[in-house]
């Protein structure tokens, strides 16, 4: 018997990678039930490649009683409004948005980093879905943390137009048209042109002069892996349309070597390291998108500080970053709380 499983907001860049991904694994589902807004209500829409078309219902009356786990990539406002009422039907919410990351009643889980701490949904039936820049971060940092004890992080990340949903991917594309054709461009969903150029800003300002994408790296680190461990973030968009890079510099209370790092991270859960150290022997975003590893390249020493490393680190934003992430938590939902598809 398996489970009875929602995707709330699955007309969307997460929602569909969300059902994708689902479909793949062969997630244990007795039943799925694709939900969006009224604007999409009716629509059909594929479930990954196996030929089934799911029609959209409209979340707004939806009853979630009898279903197992809903997963929500529907933005925070959205998630305000039915994420409780999910939750207290009994249906486990696994979300994607920020609302309630920094909940201490609610767990925060990269599978690879921290599964136990999954065992806390109970308070809330909430599970959260960490930001897609701390989530393959993470992923690279805790087999290094385990080994020599991380004390301080610096980051700066290159992260893709499709962080900020169709709508950044479609002003990347038209934006390039226009430069090709000669039209003017003015932008609308980031705040300077992003063809052909990079910019300094994700998500809004904060008092300190950090942005709330780079409060979400310190924050969310935090709790998931070590409160002890310090980041300094500074998190740009670039014109990419899948895929999160990040160059991370990292300092070790330990000696660590770069040939250790590597063999660590060779064995290490959810990575795959490829780090020739010759042309074309690191991975790109481009490369990513599509798979499911964190992919680690360019692991070097640093020779500026005691027990440092820098490297490069690559996942494919709307899969780890986000997807794949949450069908990972459903999966480990079933297998340490639901039982149902044993
Ligand atoms: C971006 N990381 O690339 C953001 C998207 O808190 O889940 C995801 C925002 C979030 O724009």
């Amino acid at each position: 018997m398996g489970y009875r499983v929602a995707v709330a907001g699955a007309t969307g860049n997460v929602g569909r990678e969300m059902l994708n991904i689902l479909a793949e694994r062969e997630f244990p589902a007795d039943e799925i039930v694709a939900l969006a807004s009224s604007r999409s209500t009716g629509d059909e829409i594929e479930y990954g490649e196996t030929g089934r078309k799911l029609k959209v219902k409209n979340i707004e009356h939806f009853d979630p009683a009898g279903f197992d786990m809903a997963l929500f990539a529907i933005g925070s406002e959205a998630t305000e409004i039915y994420a409780p009422k999910f939750a207290a039907a009994g249906c486990t919410v696994i979300d994607n948005s920020s609302l309630y990351r920094m909940d201490p009643d609610v767990p925060l889980i990269v599978p690879e980093v921290n599964a136990e701490a999954i065992d806390g949904y109970r308070a809330k039936n909430i599970i959260a879905n960490p930001n897609c820049s701390t989530a393959q971060m993470v992923v690279a940092l805790k087999p290094l943390h385990d080994a020599a004890t991380i004390r301080r992080v610096v980051v700066s990340t290159y992260q893709s137009v499709s962080g900020a949903g169709k709508s950044g991917m479609d002003e990347l594309f038209e934006q390039s048209r226009n430069i090709f054709v000669g039209d003017s461009n003015e932008p609308v969903k980031f705040t300077k042109q992003i063809a052909f150029n990079v910019i300094p800003h994700i998500d809004k300002f904060l008092e300190d002069g950090s942005t709330k994408e780079e409060w979400k790296m310190v924050v969310e680190t935090k709790k998931i892996m070590d409160p002890k461990v310090k980041v300094n973030a500074t998190c740009v968009r670039v014109p990419v349309f899948v895929g999160h890079a990040e160059s991370i510099n990292i300092e070790f209370e330990k000696e660590l070597s770069a040939e250790e790092a590597q063999n660590i991270l060779r064995e290490a859960p959810g990575i795959m390291l490829v780090d020739k150290r010759e042309d074309g022997g690191y991975v790109t975003p481009v490369e990513c998108v599509g798979e499911y590893a964190t992919f680690i390249s360019r692991v070097r020493d640093d020779p500026t500080i005691d027990n440092g490393i820098s490297l490069w680190c690559v996942s494919d934003n709307l899969r780890k970053g986000a997807a794949l992430n949450a069908v990972q938590i459903a999966e480990l939902l079933g297998r340490r709380h639901l039982k149902k598809a044993d």
